[in-house]
């Protein structure tokens, strides 16, 4: 099979069940990014606090979005009561979409980039080692055509043996790149995280990266994001 999103992945059997079936599911929910790797290349890759309790050999799936999500996700909003009642309307509405595509799989455990230790994942160690989007020295996962214009959202684990046994990382961004983003995050980090104020220094460092540029968030979505500005859903919005 052909992953546009995963170019690096031609060369493993994607003849697994679920490989197939859960990205056509969720694309039309705009969680458009799933690419698999072998859990137990995480489990290797991260601190005992960080692990999950399941096989090696068994297959997980790391699922995230491009810009594709925000208006399939804000025309959900417009739709449904429990999202515009929900405390994070995003992280609610990727929750649904994922346990709807999930229906009828053998599933192991889901843990969400939105949970909070204890259950947190470290999905950007994930989606390295899955070959989505490499770890950059600003902090952010870069895919090889959206750039760092991607968000994570969980890494799924079946019941099922994965496709490889070894990690497949992705190539590393930086290589053959100036590195324009870490004076940005260094700007960044002078001013601080302030949602109210300092959040478009932090846009400027996914705009210092050249990659994807064209796949940058709207507007809207970047309010959303950034400032927890929930005007940017829209009138419906309590
Ligand atoms: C905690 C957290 C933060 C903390 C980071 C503090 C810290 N020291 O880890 C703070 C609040 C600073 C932060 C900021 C932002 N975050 Co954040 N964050 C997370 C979260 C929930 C957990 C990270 C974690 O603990 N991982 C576990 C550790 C052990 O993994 P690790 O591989 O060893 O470390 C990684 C991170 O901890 C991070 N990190 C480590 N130290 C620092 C220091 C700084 C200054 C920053 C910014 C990050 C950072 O980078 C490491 C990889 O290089 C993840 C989601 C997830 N579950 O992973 C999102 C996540 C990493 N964040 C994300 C984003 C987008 C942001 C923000 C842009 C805010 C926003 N509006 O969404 C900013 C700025 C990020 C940037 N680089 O420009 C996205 C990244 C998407 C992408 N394409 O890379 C993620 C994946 C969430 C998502 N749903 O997509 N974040
Ligand atoms: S600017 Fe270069 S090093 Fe930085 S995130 Fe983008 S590709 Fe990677």
């Amino acid at each position: 099979m052909h992953d546009l999103h995963n170019p690096g992945g031609s060369s493993r059997d994607f003849s697994t069940p679920a490989v197939r079936l859960v990205p056509e599911r969720l694309a039309p929910t705009g969680l458009d990014l799933v690419a698999p790797l072998t859990l137990g290349a995480y489990q290797q890759a991260v601190s005992e606090p960080l692990r999950l309790s399941a096989r090696d050999d068994r297959l997980a799936l790391v699922v995230g979005n491009t810009r594709a999500l925000w208006p399939l996700f804000l025309k959900a909003f417009q739709l449904q009561f429990d999202l515009q009642r929900a405390a994070d309307p995003l992280d609610r509405y990727v929750e649904q979409a994922l346990a709807r595509a999930l229906e009828g799989l053998p599933v192991l455990d889901v843990r969400f980039a939105h949970e909070l230790p204890p259950r947190r994942v470290a999905i950007q160690r994930a989606a390295d080692l899955a070959g989505m989007a490499s770890l950059s020295p600003a902090h952010l996962s870069v895919h090889p055509i959206y750039g760092p214009w991607i968000a994570l959202r969980a890494l799924v684990v079946l019941d099922t043996p994965a496709p490889t046994r070894a990690p497949w990382p992705a190539a590393p961004c930086w290589e053959g790149c100036r590195r324009p983003c870490l004076e940005a995050l260094q700007k960044a980090l002078e001013v601080g995280w302030d949602p109210k104020k300092t959040w478009p220094a932090w846009v400027a460092i996914r705009d210092a990266c050249p990659r994807g540029q064209r796949y940058r968030y709207s507007e809207e979505a970047l309010r959303y994001h950034y400032a927890r500005d929930r005007k940017a859903l829209g009138l419906l919005s309590p």
